[in-house]
């Protein structure tokens, strides 16, 4: 078996005792990081399939997530090229109701590797939260919310609203999250959508470079 292979089972299984080592193995045989994490990335859509088709239950996906996480901990070091220069201020969580946070944090490392200041509020964040954040840091340039659940998309419009009903300015708001749609993003008003932690990190970088601050 190939240590990519290895690596895919051990998350498909929940061996997060054992990831680490095997994540190690990989970086020494010289793969690379993004490969692996593209790998690793396709292997939670097959956990996902596999729920779908009632094969697995939540507490299999919820190890299976586990071991994701701490396979990326091992992995982000070599997927964040430090930038030294900060480019801004990132405040991010996913919505309330939603607890998913494994794409959350894959764009708040790709986000830091190209400079900016990451405000994590973690999961199951309500828009009165973001609000306070914002509040608190009225430096900030993105405010980013992540929804994973088609369930949590109503909760994303709602919290894009709020966040512009609280009449603050001089930051934009990005949105994302596999159910979430370019054209949705328009329709809730936000001011940038990223279909994955890549293109966020471009798109934020983007949208800070035509920001003009009253
Ligand atoms: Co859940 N879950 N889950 N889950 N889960 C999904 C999302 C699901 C598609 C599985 C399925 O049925 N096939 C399904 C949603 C269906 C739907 O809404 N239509 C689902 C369900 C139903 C549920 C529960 C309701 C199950 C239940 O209890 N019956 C429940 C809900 C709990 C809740 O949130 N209230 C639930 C629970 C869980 C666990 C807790 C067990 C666990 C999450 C653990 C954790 O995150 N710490 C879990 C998992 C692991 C998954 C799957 C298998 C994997 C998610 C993941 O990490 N993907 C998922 C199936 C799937 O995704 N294929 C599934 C990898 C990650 C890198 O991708 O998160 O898409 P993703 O992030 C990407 C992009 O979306 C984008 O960039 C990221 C990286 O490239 N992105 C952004 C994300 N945020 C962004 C923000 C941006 C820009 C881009 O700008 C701000």
């Amino acid at each position: 078996m190939s240590i990519l292979q290895e690596i895919t089972e051990a998350i498909e299984t929940g061996q997060s005792k054992v990831i680490d080592t095997i994540m190690q193995k990989a970086i020494a045989a010289g793969e690379n990081p993004n490969k692996i994490l593209d790998g690793m990335v396709r292997t939670m859509d097959v956990v996902g399939d596999k729920f779908s088709k009632g094969e697995i239950y939540v507490p299999e996906m919820l190890v299976a997530a586990r071991t994701m996480k701490k396979g990326i901990e091992v992995l982000k070091p070599y997927l964040m090229k430090i930038n030294a220069l900060t480019i801004g201020k990132c405040i991010i969580g996913t919505v309330a109701g939603d607890l998913h946070d494994i794409g959350k944090n894959l764009v708040s490392i790709m986000m830091e590797s190209v400079g900016f200041e990451i405000i994590d509020l973690g999961v199951d964040v309500s828009a009165e939260t973001f609000i306070n954040a914002i509040k608190t840091n009225p430096d900030v340039n993105i405010v980013a919310c992540s929804a994973l659940l088609t369930t949590t998309m109503p909760t994303l419009q709602d919290t894009v609203r709020a966040i512009k009903e609280s009449g603050m300015t001089g930051f934009k708001i990005m949105v994302g999250g596999a159910p979430i749609t370019p054209e949705f993003a328009v329709k809730i008003g936000a001011d940038g959508y990223a279909p994955d932690a890549g293109s966020a990190a471009m798109k934020a970088k983007e949208l800070v470079s035509s920001q003009i601050r009253p």
